[in-house]
């Protein structure tokens, strides 16, 4: 049975609503660590990674906001995931925003030769500092880590890209912008928006994500942005859109995952407990990271 690492991140520098550097609290009191062990699994957790507290919170760049202190989040957390990875753990990253994520792969990619990304979101996080509509970093995590964007992002860690644009695999889309889709069409990232899930179904839709997510690598980093759900099910959020994944459609996705055998790490990011009520949001954060490790009802 592999051993789980948690690695806490409270940032909300890659966005501008504060709350979601509370997210790993959240998660926690929501009971992670426990729900794991009693699915059988060695669980450390290792804290939260250290995040810089700026005298003020001034923003130098309107395109970048707080570059420097984004960088400097994902740049620890890359350690700590290739120190995890390369040991040979599973880690179970807590969020923050999802501009953490640069930090995730930068450190799989240290450890990993080639591997895959599924990533569960409304949005496509393929902006870049010349198309952003709001500077908010967590709206490009996925752009830099395939190697586009501003050299600040893209170059994080010294590695460049991450991941193999025909290796990510994005899943639930409904809130793309119209710079930011011709960067998705040209980038080569497999998409399968709402649409597509309300067509094919989540089944299909994730058989195929896997397939293309696993083919040719050692496995799979799940990015898992609670905004994907439909506001029903995870309000806690900082950028809500209509017209999600459904509760049962969530578990579905993950139950898959697992089933695969090919999870390699995950990101659990975007819970904000200021927006949310009573945990709602971190609650269903875990209740998705227990179908992942295998909770099954039989
Ligand atoms: N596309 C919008 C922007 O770039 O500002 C909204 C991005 C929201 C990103 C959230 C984490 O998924
Ligand atoms: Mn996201
Ligand atoms: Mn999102
Ligand atoms: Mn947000």
């Amino acid at each position: 049975m592999k051993e789980i690492h948690i690695i806490g991140v409270p940032s909300d520098y890659g966005q501008n609503r504060r709350g979601v550097d509370m997210g790993p609290s959240a998660i926690r009191y929501a009971g992670l660590k426990e729900k794991l062990e009693r699915l059988g699994y060695r669980v450390r957790d290792l804290g939260d990674v250290m995040v810089p507290t700026p005298e003020t919170r001034h923003i130098e760049h309107q395109k970048l906001k707080y570059l420097k202190e984004v960088v400097s989040v994902c740049e620890a957390l890359a350690e700590r995931v290739r120190d995890a990875v390369g040991s040979g753990y599973t880690p179970v990253i807590l969020g923050g925003d999802h501009s953490i994520a640069m930090g995730s792969l930068a450190g799989m990619a240290a450890a990993k030769k080639q591997f895959g990304v599924i990533w569960f979101d409304a949005h496509g996080d393929m902006n870049t500092d010349e198309t952003t509509p709001s500077g908010n970093i967590h709206g490009m995590p996925l752009a830099a880590s395939i190697g586009i964007g501003h050299e600040a992002l893209t170059g994080l860690f010294g590695i460049r890209p991450k991941v193999q644009p025909e290796n990510v695999v994005l899943v639930g889309a409904r809130s793309i912008d119209p710079p930011e889709a011709e960067l998705i069409r040209q980038s080569g990232v497999h998409v399968f928006t709402m649409a597509d899930i309300d067509r094919m179904g989540m089944d299909a839709v994730m058989r195929k994500a896997i397939e293309l997510a696993a083919t040719g690598t050692d496995g799979i980093h799940l990015s898992l942005d609670l905004d994907g759900l439909d506001p029903m099910f995870a309000p806690g959020v900082g950028t809500p859109v209509n017209g999600g994944v459904t509760y049962r459609e969530g578990h579905l996705a993950m139950e898959l995952l697992s089933e695969s055998g090919t999870l390699l790490s995950v990101d659990v990011v975007e819970v904000n407990p200021i927006l949310d009520h009573r945990n709602q949001t971190g609650r269903m954060a875990v209740e998705l990271v227990e179908s992942l490790f295998g909770k099954r009802v039989l």
